[in-house]
Formats: C-alpha cells, sequence, structure tokens
C-alpha cells in the first residue's frame, strides 16, 4: 500500500469543488486516511515549492497559495502516488487531459485547483510536513 499527499488548493475551496474531487478519489478506489483543512503559510510554501523559488511567478504561486483554506488530504491505495497524479493531470490545464481533475475544473497555469506528490520520495516529505 502507498501514502500520497494531495492539496485541494484554495481556488478548489472557494469554488465548493471539494466533495466533487473527494468523490473522485473514493470512488477510485483510494482510503482518506487524514484530512484537515488550514490556511497555509508562507514559510511552509517555501520549503513546500523550493524548487521554484527563483521563477518569475512565485509570488503569484504564494499570493494564491494564501487566498484562502486549503484541504490537505493523504490518500492510500496500491500504487496511490502514480494514479493521484493521473488522476490529477499535468500541471497546465491547458494540456491537462479533459478526463483529469485539473482538465476538467483548471483554466490557470498557476491556480489550477488540486497539488498531488509527484514520487515516493515527495511523498514521504510531504506527508511528513504538512502532517508533523
Ligand atoms: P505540479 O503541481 O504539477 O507538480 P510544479 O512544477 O511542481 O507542478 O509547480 C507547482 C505549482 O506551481 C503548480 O501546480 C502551479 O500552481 C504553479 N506553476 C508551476 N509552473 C507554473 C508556470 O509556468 N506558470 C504559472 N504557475 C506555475
Ligand atoms: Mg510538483
Amino acid at each position: 500500500m502507498e501514502k500520497t499527499l494531495v492539496i485541494i488548493k484554495p481556488d478548489g475551496v472557494k469554488r465548493h469543488l471539494v466533495g466533487k474531487i473527494i468523490q473522485r478519489f473514493e470512488e477510485k478506489g483510494l482510503v482518506i486516511t487524514a484530512l484537515k483543512m488550514e490556511t497555509l503559510t508562507l514559510s511552509l510554501l517555501e520549503e513546500h515549492y523550493n524548487h521554484l523559488v527563483t521563477r518569475p511567478f512565485f509570488s503569484e504561486l504564494v499570493d494564491y497559495m494564501t487566498s484562502g483554506p486549503v484541504v490537505i488530504l493523504i490518500l492510500t491505495g496500491e500504487n496511490a502516488i502514480e494514479i493521484v497524479r493521473k488522476m490529477v493531470g499535468t500541471t497546465n490545464p491547458l494540456q491537462a487531459e479533459i478526463g483529469s481533475i485539473r482538465g476538467q475544473y483548471g483554466l490557470s497555469h498557476t491556480e489550477n485547483v488540486i497539488h498531488a506528490s509527484d514520487s515516493t520520495a515527495a511523498a514521504q516529505a510531504e506527508i511528513q510536513r504538512f502532517f508533523k
């Protein structure tokens, strides 16, 4: 069994998509093993998006990610990391398959509704980071 971390971003919460998104994961067969709502801080985001701090869109990303509460969950299941990334779709909703979560609900490259861990190492680090 694998564990992965998902964040329903502030636009997803504001647009009342939490139930719909969680339903997709549950219907797939993934199990929610932790769940909470909170507003993220700058220091946590600088750690979480460390690979992006030098990018020109970083301040826009931080403003967006701190603009309201997010829903953070751990999903557990066989091959959960890869399956959840597939269900989430590629970063830019313009390129995401229309059946994926970003493909169905996203319009903006920055405000793309959802985050999911992209590797075993990332999943372990992110679970530690958000559920200390
Ligand atoms: P991921 O969320 O698909 O793993 P990352 O490259 O890790 O993609 O980027 C983290 C987040 O930063 C994205 O989900 C998106 O919100 C934002 N982002 C990434 N690349 C861009 C970009 O080129 N323009 C604007 N926002 C971006
Ligand atoms: Mg990423």
